[in-house]
Parts: C-alpha cells; structure tokens; sequence
C-alpha cells in the first residue's frame, strides 16, 4: 500500500484536517518534533502579526497510540487560533445572532495573481472569501505536520532532509535579505525568493522510469509546484545545464559507483542515483500588497483596487519548511512503494536486505 494524505481547511475556519493513510505499524512519532517543524514554518522575518495570533500545535485524532502508529489511518489536526475572530464570518453553520467580528461583508475585489478571480468564476461563488480561504498558503501548516510525519519514517532509513532559504528578493545574504524585507515593507509591497531542500542517505532506485507517474523527479516537481506561491522547479543544475556542454553536464562514475559531481541532483532517468538529492522551488512575491494592484469590483462592474488584507511582506523561510515536508513525503511515498511493509520492522529490513544486495554503500 502506498502513502495517501488528504487534506481539509480554511485559513480562518476552526482548523486544519490531515489524513494520513499506508503508514506502516509500529512507527515512533514524536510531538515535540513535529511541534517544533510547526513552529519553524511561523517563523523567518517579513511574516505577518498572524503568526503571533496562532501558535501551531499537532493534535492526533486516530492512529496512534502511546506514540506509535497503528497502522491505520493517521488523523492529524492543526486549529486555527484565529477562529475565535471569525466565528461569525468562518461558521460552518448559517451563523446565529448578530454579524460580529472578521469575514462578516463578502469580498469583492479579487487580487491578481491570488486564487480569487479564478476560483469564483469556476465555483460560482458570490463572496471571494469562499475560494481564498482554502486557497490560502495557511494550508501548509498541516502539510508540514504531514511532513514530519513522513520524516519520522525516512530517518528509520537513515534519510534525513532539510530545507533552506537561498533567496529573499533577489538576495543572498542575511542582513541584505532584511535590508530588502523592511524596504519592500516600507513601500508596502511583497518579495519572492528561492529555497533549496536537500536529502541525504538516500538510497540509488527510488522512483522509476517505467511509467511516467512513477519518475521521482516528476513527483517531486509536482510537489514543489503545488505549494502556494511557488513558480519554479529545479533539481540539481537544472536550467544551468540547458546552457552547457554534454562533457560538462554529467556526472562522472568512479569505483564505488560514485559521482565525481553531482549536476544531477540526485536523479537520472527519475530514478535516484544515491547521490545527495537537490532540488530547488522559486517563489513569487505574496499577492496581498498593502499597495493594492489594479483589479474590478466584482459587484459592480468597475475598476477598483484589490483587496487590502493583513499579509506577510514574504513567506520564503517558511517556504523552506514547507518545501522540506513535501519532499519528505514524496521520498517517504517512494520508499514505502519501493519496500513495502505493514510494520515499520519490515520496511527496515526491506530496505537493509536491498542495499546489501546492490552493496550499498560501496567502497571504491
Ligand atoms: C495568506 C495570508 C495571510 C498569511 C497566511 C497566508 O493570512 P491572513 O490573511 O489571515 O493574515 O498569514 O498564512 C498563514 C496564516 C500561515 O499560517 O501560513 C494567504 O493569503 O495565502
């Protein structure tokens, strides 16, 4: 059985709903270390006062006991603090009594490049509010909990994967990327930025080519370009290589089956090689400026200006989070395929019994 996560929420509805099915049994997770996964995404400079208002925990409704995993569907759960402004406006329910609080007045200004034109014009909804809300990035609070979820099962493997931030507008270092931040703040507009995710201990033979669906570096492109924001995929050299000779493109094999370099990521043919895998997402400047674009007033027909709402000047470190958690599980979705198991000892003696067979890893 493979890994399957389903998803539900809005960003000011009562909370964030995963989903998590095909983990193998007996599989350790630690709250702390998911928690502390959570906390990282709320942080890095240039996010709004929203994230002082939610302080993301993990709750688990099913599939776990004492800490580890049954073997049956993981129910996992992330409220929104924010709720408790929104109860009126984000009721599930026709809401009684008076309009108070956020969310009461449907939106009508739909912002370019946010989900709000398209998703009222494919839904037929009335109020902007009823497509942002789900469309919002606050989504990836539970994808991260997913995420080190999926962590917890491939460093049973000895995989680990981490996500940085490599760019914040245009720059590298880290007094630069503030200096950008507060400017853009300042004039009341956003930035974009790159991250880069790389894992280690990866084994050569995840993923495949005998199916399109099956490539390892499609799926992981797909995951990158699904998140909220993100315009750009890269795995190893990427669009370098697009601009270089064949003799200065590849990855030399010494004795030991290893690379001289590592262009390629990590992946040949979307199988990966045993190489460190580096895949990298370019993200767009947030789409909520406090200096709204032009846009039309849904309601009336007229030129306006887009809506105005609470945002962050950039999201990037967060981003790196994110990226991280949906590599994981895409690595983690790879490994469960590859190796099977309905107890997490299986998996781990799948794998072991593989790398002996293949002698990995190999002294030269
Ligand atoms: C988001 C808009 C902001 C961000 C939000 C994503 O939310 P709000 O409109 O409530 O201020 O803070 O991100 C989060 C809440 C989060 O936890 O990441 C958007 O429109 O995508």
């Amino acid at each position: 059985m493979t890994l399957g996560l389903t998803t539900a929420g809005e960003s000011h509805g009562p909370a964030l709903v995963a989903i998590v099915t095909g983990l193998p049994a007996g599989l350790s997770l630690d709250r702390a270390a998911i928690d502390a996964d959570l906390r990282r995404r709320q942080q890095g400079y240039g996010r709004s006062p929203r994230q002082q208002l939610e302080q993301d925990a993990v709750e688990v409704l099913a599939g776990l006991r004492h800490g580890r995993t049954l073997g049956t569907p993981l129910a996992l759960v992330v409220s929104n603090r924010d709720h408790a402004n929104w109860e009126w406006g984000m009721s599930p329910w026709p809401p009684e009594g008076e309009p108070s609080g956020k969310g009461t007045k449907p939106v009508t200004l739909p912002r370019p490049g946010h989900a709000d034109l398209a998703g009222v014009l494919k839904y037929g909804h009335d109020d902007v509010r009823d497509a942002l809300e789900r469309a919002s990035a606050r989504h990836t609070a539970v994808l991260v909990a997913a995420g080190a979820v999926a962590k917890a099962l491939l460093r049973e493997l000895g995989i680990e994967v981490a996500g940085t931030a490599l760019e914040v507008g245009g720059e590298t270092g880290e007094q630069a990327q503030r200096d950008a931040t507060d400017a853009a703040k300042g004039d009341r507009d956003t930035l974009g930025g790159v991250v880069e995710v790389r894992a280690t201990g990866v084994c050569p033979g995840l993923g495949s080519y005998a199916s399109r669906e099956d490539r390892l570096d499609g799926r992981l492109a797909a995951a990158l370009m699904a998140i909220q924001a993100v315009k750009g995929f890269e795995l190893g050299d990427g669009f370098a290589l697009a601009r270089v000779r064949g003799s200065e493109a590849h990855d030399e094999i010494e004795p030991g089956l290893r690379r001289r370099s590592n262009r390629a990521g990590g992946i040949e043919a979307g199988v990966s090689n045993g190489e460190e895998l580096v895949v990298r997402a370019g993200m767009k400047p947030l789409p909520t400026l406090m200096k709204p674009l032009d846009s039309v007033d849904l309601a009336t027909g007229d030129a306006a200006q887009a809506l105005v709402e609470r945002s962050d000047v950039h999201a990037v470190e967060a981003l790196a989070v994110v990226a991280e958690a949906a590599v994981a599980w895409e690595l983690a979705r790879a490994v469960k395929e590859k190796f099977g198991g309905d107890a997490i000892g299986d998996l781990v003696a799948a794998h072991r019994a593989y790398l002996e067979r293949i002698a990995w890893p190999r002294t030269p």
